[in-house]
């Protein structure tokens, strides 16, 4: 939450403040401790723990990422935020009280002091998917400069790590000493086996650390998969002041969400965890079939609203979406990847695409969630990887041009080089790239995507002749 919206809302209303005195909520004992706490787990983990049948024994502490805004605007409130579900019809308001700490995630011996507490159960992270630091090869990249800045310092022994994944392996080395015991880490960010990828990356800092702790980290971590889904845009200003009109208090930290929320979660849970089923997760033995079809249909198609509505001039994803160009690019890249996701052991009939194709449709349009393409936009060289990149694979594999797939690629590129506003965290990489020309240019963005990609020329050239299909851009940005 900005202190820019703070401070307007402050200034117009006298309202009294959300807190457990106001609205009595008792705070839960802390068996969860979470990385990142921003608007999505607000409205995600946060929410089906606070309607898990069990909620009165698992209070979460949220940790932030790299600023404490977020953590002491929501401390003032003792952790309650109001969730406003914000369907076509109209708004519907909630107090979620599972939050019971916020705390500034640069508070590294608290983060540690809590992991390494006996009742600590769970470890949740919404990091970005950026944060795991994934080299285009699938693996931690040891070269990344934060990277190697957190293991001079766990080295050393001579300050806090920064990076989420550094402070994680301190806080794991510290529940270690302690003798808690076994925990799981559940992985909520939008990246493929996100289980997975987290324990290559956690393993990767700590062996690179004390190779006896990243032993200690497989005998005893549970890494959880799951694929996780609610679209949260961000607050605005009319949204607190909606909020203080519909329920007569001022909260700083109102979270916006479509009435639409899944869970899926594989893996074991050695220490407990809250009954998030009674909330509608989805407890399964096999995640893939579920995460590829959020990934592929879901964020592939957000990732291509994205670069192709805002080089077409649009803002949100209601408006991309209304735009029949950019529609007919997003069917036709759900085609590309039904085509792969029927693929997988007979699971088409579980998975329902087609409902849950028009779903997507209807939820994209609904035009009272204002989703910026702009928040989207970010990080693509990490999200293409998982979105557009293996529905390209498998294309070729099938002897089929994977064209649709392509495209999002080219969006991207073409809106590299055109907005002011392009975040990355290749993004000096990036504009090098882009000061090529032609195929050249073509080839080193690719390269930085995937670099296999990079090397068949007969991609290069499909990329490189659908640079331009959706016009030279006026990108705001
Ligand atoms: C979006 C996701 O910003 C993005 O990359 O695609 O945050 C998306 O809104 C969520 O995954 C929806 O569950």
């Amino acid at each position: 939450m900005s202190v820019g919206l703070q401070a307007e809302t402050a200034a117009a209303v006298d309202l009294p403040r959300l807190n457990r005195t106001l609205q009595p909520a008792a705070k839960a004992p802390i068996r969860i401790v979470h990385l990142g706490l921003g608007a999505f787990h607000r409205s995600h983990q946060a929410w089906y723990t606070h309607r898990a049948g069990d909620a009165a024994a698992w209070g979460i502490a949220a940790f932030t990422g790299r600023r404490p805004d977020a953590a002491l605007a929501l401390a003032e409130q003792d952790g309650l935020f109001t969730l406003v579900e914000r369907a076509d019809g109209g708004d519907t308001f909630d107090v979620v009280g599972s939050i019971v700490e916020a705390a500034d995630g640069a508070d590294v011996q608290r983060l540690a002091t809590l992991v390494a507490a006996p009742a600590t159960a769970v470890v949740t992270l919404t990091i970005t998917e950026a944060a795991y630091r994934l080299g285009a090869d699938g693996h931690l990249d040891r070269t990344a400069s934060d990277v190697v800045a957190d293991l001079a310092l766990l080295a050393s022994g001579s300050g806090n790590p920064t990076t989420p994944l550094g402070r994680l392996v301190f806080a794991l080395a510290a529940r270690r000493a302690a003798g808690a015991g076994p925990l799981a880490v559940v992985c909520c960010d939008n990246l493929s086996s996100n289980g997975t990828v987290a324990h290559h990356a956690v393993a990767g800092i700590a062996g690179a650390w004390d190779p006896s702790l990243a032993r200690w980290i497989d005998d005893n971590v549970s890494f959880v998969s799951t694929s996780v889904d609610r679209i949260t845009p961000r607050t605005t200003g009319a949204d607190l002041a909606a909020v203080e009109a519909s329920c007569g208090y001022h909260d700083t930290s109102p979270v916006v969400a479509e009435p639409f929320a899944n869970w899926v979660l594989s893996g074991d849970f050695p220490a407990g965890r809250p009954r998030w089923e009674d909330a509608g997760a989805l407890f399964v033995a096999d995640i893939e079939p579920y995460e590829n079809r959020k990934l592929w249909l879901l964020n592939g198609a957000h990732s291509l609203l994205a670069y192709a509505g805002q080089l077409r001039g649009h803002t949100t994803v209601a408006e991309a979406l209304a735009d029949p160009l950019c529609l007919r690019a997003v069917e036709t890249f759900w085609d590309e990847a039904e085509a792969n996701l029927s693929g997988q052991g007979g699971t088409t009939a579980d998975l329902q695409i087609p409902a849950y194709r028009s779903a997507l449709l209807a939820r994209f349009s609904n035009a009272r969630i204002a989703h910026h393409l702009a928040q989207i936009a970010m990080d693509g060289s990490t999200k293409l990887r998982m979105r557009a990149v293996p529905v390209l694979q498998a294309e070729r594999a099938a002897g089929r041009s994977g064209a649709a797939a392509a495209l999002m690629i080219a969006a991207w590129m073409d809106y590299s080089a055109a907005s002011a506003a392009f975040q990355d965290p290749l993004a000096d990489q990036v504009a090098a790239a882009n000061r090529l020309s032609g195929t050249e240019r073509v080839r080193a963005l690719l390269g930085l995507v995937d670099p296999v990609l990079a090397g068949d020329a007969a991609v290069v050239g499909l990329v490189e002749d659908l640079c331009g299909t959706f016009g030279e851009p006026a990108v705001s940005p």
